[in-house]
């Protein structure tokens, strides 16, 4: 990490989760120091990028399924270039969001540059729903099912993306709100989700250690998305569905931790702070000490 330098790319984009606020996410999270952090760490700052991206949309009544697509859309061919030119330059990005739409952007930038990524899901919810099944239209709820192509909108449908994400190397942690029709996908296509049942019963370090065995087999890159709703709304609640019974704090840094040990991860999107709702300011805190852990900051 040292040699390669992080790339921050900011994406102040709402719209895919219909709530606004999240947008001024990166702003707060850069007042807060993130690259402050990452500099501390003696890991050399290579730019920091902002997307220019839709900031408002018009809903379009014909198309009912998905809000905001056309949007979405132009906002992910942008960050998925900006993605695909950083890791070109040998860095490590990190795309703050916005909503977790963000992230088809930004898959779409690595699947270009990647033969065969790895996906590492933190999020309370699966991510998993397709326009048959979505109980709100909005797209942040559909971003893994959209990356691995089973929805009728795909992550190739974005110029420059490279092939679907393969279900084989994509592991979702801290779920406890999976709709019926998510569920019913990760039976059906044996998808890895460890659960915050699962996490409890067999600890934080066994599940990421699975984790990293399923994202890296075989892949020749390991991309991080983080929505910060993983965590328990007693650490984040400034976040847009927060949902009772999520990761402590400790939780969150040792699997941080663990990521970095590993130094398998080459990309990370850190997503889902909305400071309009995060009133004690403790969400944009910890979303920046968790990726200083991820970056290697240790603790003793
Ligand atoms: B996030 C939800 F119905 N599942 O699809 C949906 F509960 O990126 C929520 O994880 C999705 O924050 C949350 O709208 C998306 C809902
Ligand atoms: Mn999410
Ligand atoms: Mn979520
Ligand atoms: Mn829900």
């Amino acid at each position: 990490m040292r040699e390669k330098g992080v790339r921050l790319i900011s994406v102040p984009f709402w719209l895919g989760g219909g709530r606004a606020g999240v947008e001024y996410g990166p702003e707060d999270m850069m007042s807060a120091g993130l690259g402050r952090q990452i500099r501390n760490l003696g890991i050399r700052l290579d730019g920091d990028y902002e997307v220019c991206c839709p900031r408002e949309g018009k809903l379009d009544p014909g198309s009912p399924r998905i809000k905001y697509l056309p949007e979405i859309k132009e906002m992910s061919g942008l960050v998925g270039e900006q993605v695909y030119r950083a890791v070109s330059a040998k860095t490590f990005p990190i795309v703050l969001g916005g909503d977790h739409s963000v992230a088809i952007g930004t898959l779409a930038g690595l699947t270009g540059h990647y033969n065969r990524l790895g996906v590492i899901w933190f999020d309370a919810h699966g991510d998993l729903n397709t326009e048959a099944t979505t109980p709100s239209g909005n797209i942040h709820g559909m971003v893994l099912a959209v990356a691995m192509g089973f929805s009728r909108f795909k992550l190739t449908d974005i110029p420059g993306a490279g092939t679907l994400i393969n279900k084989k190397n994509v592991v979702i942690i801290g779920t406890r709100d999976l709709d019926p029709g998510e569920k019913e996908l990760i039976r059906s296509q044996g998808i890895a989700c460890y659960s915050m049942h699962d996490i409890d019963k067999h600890g934080i370090a066994k599940v990421l250690e699975e984790a990293v065995a399923i994202a890296s087999d075989g892949t020749d890159g390991v991309h991080l998305s983080f929505d910060m709703d993983c965590l328990d709304p007693l650490e984040a609640s400034g976040v847009g569905t927060p949902v009772p019974g999520g990761l402590s704090y400790r939780e969150a840094h040792f699997a941080m931790e663990l990521l970095a040990e590993t130094g398998k991860i080459t990309s990370m999107d850190l997503v889902e702070v909305n400071p309009m709702l995060d009133h004690d300011k403790k969400t944009t805190r910890l979303a920046v000490e968790l990726t200083a852990s991820l970056l290697g900051k240790k603790i003793v």
